[in-house]
């Protein structure tokens, strides 16, 4: 079996961290073949050529074909997986509803060339920012194609807040499990420990030994610290995240493709109205991966003080999407 696996953006940042991860097999697995499609913009198809100089010299087993475009009928030709990550960063003076316009005349269209030209099991995974209302612009183009396909990416918030509870516990990461993230990616977002555990254990129960007021601790430290991450990183490393987006989101079709089991993690995906979540958005859930396709995990009843927060980033994401369609956009 070949699989179709178009990248956009292909010749940014997170793209070149991204394909040679595919190319070796970490997203699909040891032993499915997989076709490149790198859809770029003339100004990036430079970058994107190079890259796919490099992935031949790479000599990797698993890859069968590349091909470089900036036609989205080209790009998104047979596509079984569309990974959406070139977006238009916010730019000097844009507002945001600049922002929303810009992001909508891209991921329209891909929406509506993916519909007309990928693989009718695509799945799609939106990495872009705003990587949710992108997401719903798209869906919302792409006719035919179920919005349960689309989904984006917040499974690098997730990976955070594993990695700042490690740290805080002094566990192993891999020990860390069972941690959602509510809402949109971006500062408003929910990462709730109230069902993670650490080796079996609930996270909450070692975090109130360490910490004495959990509450007070995830509110001072642990979610500013998740949801502003990405501002750090680029304080400290003078660039965006690059290698653990890339990294999540390989993390995140992997699991989507070929299942969680029993275990849970976050995406964003459509809501039908699961824990009163407004129908019709996409925001991140607690979710498996059955058969190729994302699943809500439901009964993980938030309290008082969990839900207040959920609340308010499901308030950003009606507004993201009051705007996008006032735009016209969806
Ligand atoms: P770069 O600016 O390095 O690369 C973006 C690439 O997209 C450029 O090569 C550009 O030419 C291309 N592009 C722009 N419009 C396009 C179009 N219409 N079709 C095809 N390609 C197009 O950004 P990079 O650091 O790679 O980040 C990519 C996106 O990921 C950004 O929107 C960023 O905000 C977002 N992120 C999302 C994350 C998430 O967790 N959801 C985390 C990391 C990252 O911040």
């Amino acid at each position: 079996m070949t699989t179709t696996v178009t990248l956009t953006g292909a010749g940014g940042q997170i793209g070149y961290a991204l394909l040679f991860r595919i190319a070796a097999g970490d997203m699909l697995g040891p032993d499915e073949k997989v076709r490149l499609r790198l859809l770029e913009i003339p100004a990036g198809i430079a970058a994107a050529e190079g890259a796919a100089l490099e992935l031949q010299d790479g000599a990797f087993g698993l890859l069968e074909h590349v091909e470089v475009t900036d036609d989205p009928a080209v790009g998104f030709d047979g596509a079984d997986h569309a990974l959406l990550v070139g977006a238009r960063p916010r730019g000097p003076g844009m507002e945001r509803g600049d922002l929303l316009a810009a992001n909508g005349s891209i991921f329209g269209p891909q929406g509506a060339a993916i519909a007309a030209h990928a693989a009718p099991g695509v799945r799609v995974t939106v990495v872009g920012n705003p990587a949710n209302t992108n997401a719903l612009i798209a869906a919302a183009a792409a006719d035919g194609v179920p919005a349960e396909r689309f989904s984006a990416l917040t499974r690098l918030d997730e990976n955070r807040a594993r990695g700042q509870l490690a740290a805080a516990l002094n566990a192993p990461v891999a020990d860390i499990a069972g941690v959602t993230i509510w809402g949109n990616h971006s500062a408003t977002q929910f990462p709730d420990v109230a069902r993670a555990t650490v080796a079996g254990r609930p996270v909450w129960d070692a975090l109130a030994e360490q910490t004495g007021d959990v509450r007070a601790w995830l509110d001072s430290t642990f979610i500013p610290r998740v949801a502003k991450r990405g501002a750090e990183i680029i304080q400290v490393r003078g660039s965006s995240s690059v290698a653990s987006a890339a990294n999540a989101t390989i993390d995140h079709v992997r699991d989507g493709a070929l299942g969680t089991g029993e275990r849970r993690t976050s995406a964003a995906v459509i809501s039908h109205g699961e824990y009163g979540v407004p129908e019709g958005l996409i925001s991140s859930f607690p979710v498996r991966a059955v058969d190729g396709a994302w699943q809500i995990v439901e009964g993980l009843y938030p309290d008082d003080w969990a839900r207040e927060r959920i609340d308010r980033s499901v308030a950003e994401l009606v507004e993201e999407r009051d705007a996008v369609r006032a735009l016209g956009l969806i």
